[in-house]
């Protein structure tokens, strides 16, 4: 088999942080960074890129790289005292080797598995003993699925508690244009007004300004509609109740100095996550938080998702 159909393949990203290449037999592929366990790239089966990343994303420690997957743990955002979005994502994870028997019997073969374990720095800052699994999948018909297992390994008896997100970039034609759905009438934090509990309208949810919004409880499926590209993108996810809408619009775009001042036009995160209930973990118990993402072509011309190809996604 040419390299280019090997189904995992370690290689140098950009200023040589490694990563590794998944690549589906049918032609989508997908890219991981050991840096941060940080999926950088993941495309359908005629090569187009489904995440966006920040053409002016720093891929230097200590700083978290702009776009892709970057994995929120063990805390989401400043929802506690340590930095922003914990510390997970700007960490060098390790290819697990000999990952613990996988729970559902994934045929794909382009997967990855990769584990963060605390170093003595990390336990002075947050003095917990874990092993997090990390387990990048691509499925036979490009779908992207992470799954987290995350297993508290102190010996101290003691529990810990976190929060947690997927801060996905969904990469999208025109923000203005995009609409999503699943989310509506639920309740949800703003963190624009300082956290308010507030509740969504009832219809699907559209963008011509900044948003930054926690829904609670979410369904387990969301679907974000692209009109012009004919894409909806769906989140599927499991063990993760609540999901996080995020574009910072045009002044908070300026302020990021990795961001380019118009990118907020082409990118939406909806971030699958648990935050409003902490997790908690005793001495040798485990959590595992799961999404799969699709890209299915809305061939209705309202935008309305393709019934039934989402009903037989189940
Ligand atoms: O997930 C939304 C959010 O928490 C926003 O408040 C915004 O800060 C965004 O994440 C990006 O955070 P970052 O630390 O990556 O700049």
């Amino acid at each position: 088999m040419s390299s280019e159909r090997v189904p995992a393949e370690l290689s140098k990203g950009v200023n040589g942080l490694e990563k590794v290449i998944l690549r589906e037999a049918r032609g989508s592929s997908a890219e991981v960074y050991l840096y941060g366990g940080h999926v950088t790239s993941w495309k359908n089966d005629h090569g187009e890129e489904l995440l966006f990343v920040s053409n002016k994303a720093l891929f230097k420690p200590p700083k978290a790289i702009r776009g892709g997957i970057p994995i929120c743990f063990p805390q989401f955002s400043n929802h506690g005292p340590l930095e922003p979005h914990g510390f997970a994502r700007n960490r060098f994870w390790s290819i697990d080797t000999d990952p613990p028997p996988f729970p559902t019997n994934s045929s794909s073969k382009a997967h990855i598995d990769l584990i963060l374990k605390p170093s003595e720095e990390d336990m002075k800052i947050w003095p917990h003993s874990y092993e997090f699994r990390l387990r990048v999948a691509l499925g036979p018909g490009g779908d992207l699925t992470l799954t987290s297992r995350i297993r508290n390994t102190n010996t101290d008896g003691k529990p810990f508690t976190f929060t947690f997100a997927y801060h996905t970039y969904f990469s999208v034609s025109d923000i203005s244009e995009v609409r999503v759905e699943g989310l509506e009438t639920l309740d949800y934090l703003d963190n624009l007004q300082n956290k308010e509990r507030c509740t969504e309208q009832g219809d699907a949810i559209t963008f011509e300004t900044e948003v930054d919004k926690i829904y609670l409880s979410t369904p387990t499926k969301i679907a974000i509609l692209d009109h012009e590209k004919k894409r909806t993108f769906v989140i599927r996810k499991e063990g993760l109740p609540d999901a996080v809408v995020w574009n910072p619009w045009d002044k908070k775009a300026k302020a990021m100095a990795d961001f380019g001042d118009d990118e907020y036009k082409h990118m939406l995160c909806v971030e699958a996550a648990a935050i409003e209930k902490p997790i908690t973990l005793k001495p040798g118990e485990e959590w595992r938080g799961r999404q799969e993402l699709s890209a299915v072509p809305s061939s209705y011309c309202s935008g309305q998702l393709d019934p039934q190809r989402v009903l037989q996604g189940s």
